[in-house]
């Protein structure tokens, strides 16, 4: 996946729930980051998350042209919200994507 501005791409990815996921992502225009929620859309932060982290974070910084790795396991269906979590400009607020686990 690449992250530039304003946009994740591909903006949304699907997976099969049970899968280990390496999530490969490069910024490719200056730093960005992601945060991905690991509740389902809809569902409360609360319990155990729908995706299972491999390294105890959901907030990534994304130097720029350095790829990073990204897994977890997708352990419960839904749809995830994943945002940019370094200010990148006017349309910062709105770069986001969905991961969703089927
Ligand atoms: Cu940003």
């Amino acid at each position: 996946m690449t992250a530039k501005k304003y946009e994740f791409s591909p903006g949304e990815i699907r997976v099969k729930k049970g899968t280990r996921v390496q999530l490969k992502i490069r910024a490719t225009d200056r730093a960005h980051g992601i945060k991905i929620r690991l509740y389902p859309d809809g569902a409360p932060e609360s319990g155990d998350p729908g995706l299972r982290m491999a390294e105890a974070q959901d907030n990534f910084k994304l130097d720029h042209n350095q790829e990073r790795v990204i897994e977890f396991v997708a352990e419960r269906p839904g749809a995830y919200t994943f945002r940019c979590s370094v200010f990148c400009g006017f349309g910062h607020r709105g770069m986001s994507g969905k991961l969703i686990v089927k």
